[in-house]
């Protein structure tokens, strides 16, 4: 025995001083050690020819299998079919200057013109100069300008492409094309179908881009949904979000809930992840943690004890990310420690991704503010109304210039291009859910409970609900 180890350390060609020989053969599998140590020395390259203990002891250090961090995920990375399919974290390139308008609005209307001219309705689709001159019944497609109402109540506004711009009259008599017209807002791009009065478009047909129906998936797996944390607010539901972590790693819950946990395969956040600093007058008094950074410490400190999940993080408008959207992901700068969590994707608003066949489009939802302003029959309470209104329309924040700050990029991000298995948002503090077409419409709720913000606007926010998609079915656990 003790001459084998000698004497395979000399065919070698390396000594072996005595405190390292006796270091190895102290050692239960000395012989096995010794040719792992020397295929170590080959492997890298050392031209190593006296073997000290020191040298054996950093080489046994760094064998040792070391304890996984708890970030690392029991799943391995090969059991994640994951992939960010749409990001606009490194695709902006301007700083929203006004110089660029034109040619966002170009892509807005040349992305969903696309999708238009694909339907039956508008097989014969003219550039608004051409229908001018045009006799009768014309097809157009046209971004909304100007909406007013005549005082016979009738509906008139502008219609525009690149080409010229024309008047719309919508009859009052005609209900069902009136009522298509009401959720007509402000810049969204649609087709007309109409028969020309000189320079007076009467519509006959609105059409919107629209979704095909959708086959639903095969899911394996479960996906949970949160948004509006607001960490660091002093409405913030600490214990109900613990609990909710508890149930994540199986603590928590009846036998069924905790069988649901044990398919959790991914999480993920629409904004909102904290409530920052400095997003309204006085919200100083309403944190319980008044530094950003702070802010984001503890929720890496929380995301930190989920362990065999992928996370995936879109901001919101109380990030610490720029507020014209597409926002892109959380600046590392701010979430470092979320950073250090191996099993956390960020991600941009909106972003879309696959999680496992599951395609899933993220918006945080601020301009859900603005449609429930603009259009009746909109409102916080029925979020599920709003998007399926958006899928509609293939546009996530149709209005310009009103509450959501729109990045005036060279390429409309915010154009619904693909059809999404889940449509995931945020941002109303109010949960819904509806299946429209196949596509599964979740609003996610929120962490906060009502702040005086909210009572003003009478905003009753629906707390500690969070909606769980379980082998494609909708399951809404509660943790208050
Ligand atoms: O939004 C929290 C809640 O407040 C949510 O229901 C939307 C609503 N909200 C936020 N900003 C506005 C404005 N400007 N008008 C009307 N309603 C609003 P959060 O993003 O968490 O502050
Ligand atoms: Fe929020
Ligand atoms: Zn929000």
């Amino acid at each position: 025995m003790t001459t084998d180890l000698i004497l395979k350390f000399a065919d070698a060609e390396i000594l072996l001083d005595d405190a390292a020989y006796h270091k190895i053969n102290s050692q239960d599998d000395s012989i096995e050690l010794a040719d792992s140590l020397l295929s170590d020395i080959v492997q890298k390259g050392n031209s190593v020819y006296l073997l000290t203990e020191d040298m054996v002891e950093e080489f046994l250090e760094e064998s040792v299998p070391r304890a996984e961090p708890p970030s690392q995920s029991k799943l391995l990375p090969q059991d994640f079919d994951f992939q960010i399919l749409q990001d606009t974290s490194k695709k902006s390139y301007t700083n929203g200057e006004i110089k660029d308008f034109s040619s966002y609005f170009a892509s807005r209307y040349h992305k969903i013109w696309q999708m238009l001219s694909r339907k039956n309705e508008l097989k014969n689709v003219q550039p608004i100069k051409t229908a001018q001159r045009s006799d009768d019944v014309v097809e157009v497609v046209g971004m909304v300008n100007d909406i007013r109402y005549t005082k016979k109540n009738h509906k008139f506004m502008e219609i525009e492409d690149e080409t010229g711009t024309m008047s719309l009259l919508v009859h009052n008599d005609n209900h069902q094309l009136y009522e298509d017209a009401e959720r007509l807002v402000k810049d969204q791009v649609v087709g007309v179908v109409g028969s020309r009065k000189g320079t007076l478009l009467m519509a006959s047909q609105l059409i919107n881009p629209g979704v095909p129906r959708i086959d639903e998936k095969e899911m394996d797996f479960s996906a949970v949904f949160l948004s509006d944390i607001h960490l660091g607010s002093s409405t913030f539901l600490e214990k109900a979000f613990q609990r909710f972590i508890h149930w994540m790693n199986g603590d928590y819950g009846d036998e069924k809930q905790r069988e649901i946990a044990a398919d959790v395969k991914y999480l993920v956040v629409a904004g909102d992840i904290v409530d920052g600093i400095g997003v309204y007058p006085g919200q100083d008094k309403e944190l319980n943690i008044k530094d950003i950074y702070e802010q984001y410490e503890e929720a890496a400190r929380l995301m930190g004890e989920l362990s065999d999940v992928k996370i995936i993080i879109a901001p919101g408008n109380h990030d610490a990310c720029r507020l014209a959207e597409p926002q892109p992901a959380l600046p590392e700068e701010y979430a470092g420690d979320l950073y250090q969590l191996k099993n956390v994707e960020f991600v941009s608003n909106p972003s879309l991704v696959n999680m496992d066949g599951i395609k899933t489009l993220i918006y945080h939802g601020r301009s859900f503010d603005d449609l429930a302003m603009t259009v009746k029959g909109l409102s916080h309470q029925n979020s599920d109304i709003i998007m399926k209104e958006l899928l509609e329309k293939r546009h996530l924040a149709p209005i310009y210039g009103e509450r959501t700050a729109l990045a005036s990029e060279i390429e409309d991000h915010l154009v619904i291009e693909d059809v999404p298995d889940v449509f995931h948002t945020g941002h109303v503090h109010i949960n819904s859910y509806k299946k429209y077409k196949g596509i599964h419409l979740i609003n996610s709720g929120t962490f906060q409970s009502q702040t005086e913000f909210q009572k003003i606007y009478n905003i009753v926010p629906t707390c500690a609900q969070v909606p769980v998609l379980s082998r494609g079915s909708m399951k809404l656990l509660k943790f208050n």
